[in-house]
């Protein structure tokens, strides 16, 4: 493919598609006229991987997920296609911008964090892999809030991506399906009619996943809500004209928004409806798109692998037992049967507030069949195990982890650490009667967007180095290895991390008015906030050292930069609170003439996928500080790694298998092991005794407490003081100097910049276990029972 041809067809689509001429085409339409011109050259490897798969009959997956935080499609796809020359050659013929059209793509925010942007992961690798698959979830009209501050407060905003044309999707009006809630059940023979009260059109929409090099492509099916009549004329034509357009509105609510947290459990009807929706459509589609290959819906299961990505598709087991059993007649043993070996369920977190539970009641107003077969599920499973106390229904309420745990074939968890604490603690007595149900599968990212993509300097460096093989066999960077020992590599190793750095200052500078030096560490802590996530420790932590480089300015301080980002659920109270510290801290500490020299603290709004895309490469440290034994994986930590940052990090989650690849002398590790959290909350004077211990931490409370961070008001900050020093459940205190402690060896450690490059170094050359290929691969030979087509 040359730039010629691509410019050709970038030219026929701004005039035949977007209906304009170049002479008046706004940054805008290029972009969009290069992405048609993108998509046109994905449909037929897209075409070509369905075909393959129907002449097959092959068994595919289907990946249930309420999240896929794609971010940007373009760049990537014109990596995966092999298009990045002509891609370039044929903007600039055209007198436009590459990087301003790449930039002009707004993202797909889809998902709230990790579990979302996993998703996405999984989707790239699957195609790459050639792993036939479909992602299915909603089609939000307003994906995650737009983040600002305002005095240092988040502010949340409607985000508004489907403004312009979504350029890579294509509607489909006929794949459409009509979902039902409420109404009644009636007896009907052995099994039992269900007549929804209300009823919603979902509408497909599907996005082309395209794998490395444009060898296989998947479907990303998302659904949107339609009413099922469009509009009440009557009640127009009698002049109510809110009342014409209120019953579309209701439908459309179903897909309007994505709930920004995904850490609680809403308890919302919404919410349990949207999830009842894409699920249901889902299934429809799966079962049909079965049903044209195969009449014996008992081998489903050799045919289809659905995978439900945390319990939000849950209801997916009684919804396939409905199906099968209600509208085809299969026994309900069997129906069950056929059901559980079809599913499987990952589990996401262990925080008992995010495990869902839909009250009884509820459920049976919104899905009333479903709660009858969700007691029939129950009812088999005691019958099974008699003696076990464990129970769906119980207090009242619906417990989705242990409707998931016993409709599914096999429970993972995504990180070592957490597939074991999966086992002795949520899960324990279901564990004991099926030990052979729980496995893990350790998360990992995508080497495309998060090195070839974000990291263009290192990726380039790479293959000089060992050629390009690495991108789909990541690890192959193993290879970088003995190149640590020699200076010509390590010079452009350390080039490429110090450009990357220059490159993220300078957008520091035009987009938040704040330029850094490129020569102090980049120390990063970028993800949701969450008291786990222990962002109050790192700030704390802050405030330390600045007190403490204002008492010893000669002390010979290493330069750092402390780059947070992050957005906290609209309800969480503590999180915001924690960032308008974060906000208030910054102001008071960059203009602190005495220590601007070598701390500074920067907190750019609305992080987003496109945003960790530029900090990520350009970190040195990468801040993985969660109370140990709270955080599920991570994959943020993962990114990092794999793009020379060192971490300094607890014992929790994928940490500690980052920890045993990279080497331990190539970690920075601090605080208390998971079961050293657990003991030490059983002394209800941990935080006061923690404190007592600890002059510095003692301090910085104290400095809050003063409102020297917030003009004297000494009231601000009072909920975290007191959290902080009366219920520091997440164990900020009695880590603290262990993380003060350890971020002075880091300090040390980074004045010594050889060694810090290697270190570096070999954290890339070892971070290829972390390829969200190897863990695709994990999931299909372990749970789905797929092999490759390519
Ligand atoms: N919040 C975990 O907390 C994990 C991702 C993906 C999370 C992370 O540690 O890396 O999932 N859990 O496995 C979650 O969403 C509902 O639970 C997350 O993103």
């Amino acid at each position: 493919m040359n730039a010629t041809d691509l410019r050709a067809d970038i030219l026929k689509h701004l005039e035949f598609s977007l209906g304009k001429d170049l002479a008046h085409a706004t940054l805008y339409d290029i972009r969009m006229a290069l992405t048609l011109a993108v998509r046109d050259r994905v449909v037929t490897p897209w075409f070509a991987a369905t075909r393959a798969t129907y002449a097959a009959k092959s068994k595919r997956v289907y990946y249930l997920s309420m999240e896929f935080l794609i971010g940007r499609l373009l760049e990537d796809a014109i990596h995966n296609l092999g298009l990045m020359q002509a891609a370039q050659e044929a903007m600039t013929s055209l007198d436009a911008d590459f990087a301003a059209v790449l930039a002009d793509e707004p993202d797909a925010a889809l998902g709230n964090g990790g579990l979302g942007r996993l998703a996405a992961c999984f989707l790239d690798s699957m195609s790459t892999l050639g792993c036939p698959g479909y992602g299915y979830g909603i089609r939000y009209e307003h994906g995650l809030f737009r983040q600002s501050f305002h005095e240092g407060r988040q502010v949340e905003e409607a985000e508004n991506w489907l403004r312009q044309r979504h350029g890579w999707e294509f509607e489909r009006p006929e794949a459409a399906f009509q979902i039902g809630f409420g109404g009644s059940v009636s007896e009907a023979g052995k099994t039992a009619l269900w007549t929804p009260g209300e009823a919603v059109i979902a509408k497909a929409y599907d996005t082309p996943t395209i794998g490395w090099q444009g060898k296989w492509a998947n479907t990303l099916r998302l659904w949107g809500a339609e009413p099922v009549r469009a509009f009440d004329l009557a009640a127009f034509n009698q002049g109510d004209y809110a009342g014409a357009a209120g019953l579309e509105a209701a439908a459309r609510t179903i897909s309007r928004v994505l709930y920004p947290d995904d850490t609680t459990d809403t308890g919302k009807e919404l919410r349990l409806k949207q999830e009842f929706f894409f699920t249901a459509a889902s299934l429809r589609d799966i079962v049909r798109r079965f049903q044209a290959e195969h009449s014996d819906l008992r081998a489903l299961p050799t045919k289809a692998a659905i995978q439900l990505n945390d319990t939000h598709p849950a209801i997916a087991g009684p919804e396939l037992v409905r199906i099968l059993h209600d509208e085809n007649d299969m026994p309900l043993d069997e129906a069950i049967l056929t059901a559980r070996a079809t599913l499987s369920y990952t589990n996401h977190t262990l925080l008992p507030e995010a495990l869902e539970r839909w009250p009884e009641a509820l459920m049976a107003r919104v899905l009333p069949r479903h709660m009858q077969l969700i007691e029939r599920i129950e009812d088999t499973h005691r019958s099974a195990y008699p003696k076990s106390a464990v129970r769906i229904v119980e207090g009242g309420d619906v417990k989705m982890g242990e409707l998931s745990f016993i409709m599914g074939h096999k429970v993972n968890g995504v990180s070592a650490l957490h597939s074991d604490l999966v086992k002795t603690t949520v899960f324990a007595e279901l564990h004991a009667l099926h030990p052979d149900r729980i496995i893990n599968q350790t998360n990992g990212v995508t080497p495309r967007r998060w090195m070839l993509g974000a990291n263009p300097r290192l990726s380039a460096l790479i293959t000089d180095t060992i050629s390009s093989g690495w991108v789909a066999d990541l690890e192959r960077l193993r290879e970088l290895e003995p190149h640590v020992a020699d200076a010509g590599f390590m010079a452009a190793f350390a080039d490429a991390k110090r450009a990357n750095k220059v490159e993220l200052s300078n957008w520091f500078g035009h987009e938040h008015g704040q330029s850094v030096d490129p020569d102090a560490m980049y120390d990063v802590q970028i993800k949701r906030f969450h008291e786990y996530k222990r962002q109050h420790l790192n700030i704390l932590e802050t405030i330390a050292l600045w007190t403490e480089m204002r008492d010893n300015p000669n002390a010979g301080w290493t330069p750092r930069v402390k780059i947070f980002g992050g957005k906290a659920a609209p309800g969480y109270v503590m999180a915001k609170e924690i960032i308008h510290l974060i906000n208030d801290v910054a102001t008071v500490i960059n203009a602190d003439p005495v220590t601007s020299q070598w701390l500074k603290v920067v907190y750019p709004p609305n992080y987003n996928v496109s945003m960790a895309e530029k900090l990520i490469p350009a970190a040195d440290l990468s801040e993985q500080i969660s109370t140990a034994g709270k955080e599920a994986s991570g994959t943020g930590n993962m990114k990092f790694a794999l793009n020379g940052a060192l971490t300094i990090g607890t014992l929790d989650g994928a940490n500690v298998e980052i920890r045993e690849q990279v080497g331990a002398e190539n970690f920075f590790l601090f605080g208390m092991t998971a079961p050293e959290v657990v003991a030490c909350r059983e002394n209800p004077e941990h935080q006061a005794d923690a404190i007592k211990a600890s002059p510095r931490l003692k301090a910085a409370l104290k400095l809050i407490e003063k409102g020297i961070f917030s003009d004297g008001d000494d009231k601000r900050y009072k909920a975290i003081l007191k959290n902080l020093r009366k219920h520091d459940y997440f164990t900020v205190c009695a880590d603290f100097d262990s993380y003060y402690d350890c971020q002075r060896q880091v300090d040390a450690a980074y004045r010594d910049a050889d060694q810090w490059m290697r270190m570096a170094a070999l954290n890339t050359a070892r971070s290829g276990w972390f390829s969200s290929d190897r863990t695709i691969l994990g999931y299909m030979a372990d749970v789905w029972d797929i092999k490759p087509m390519i």
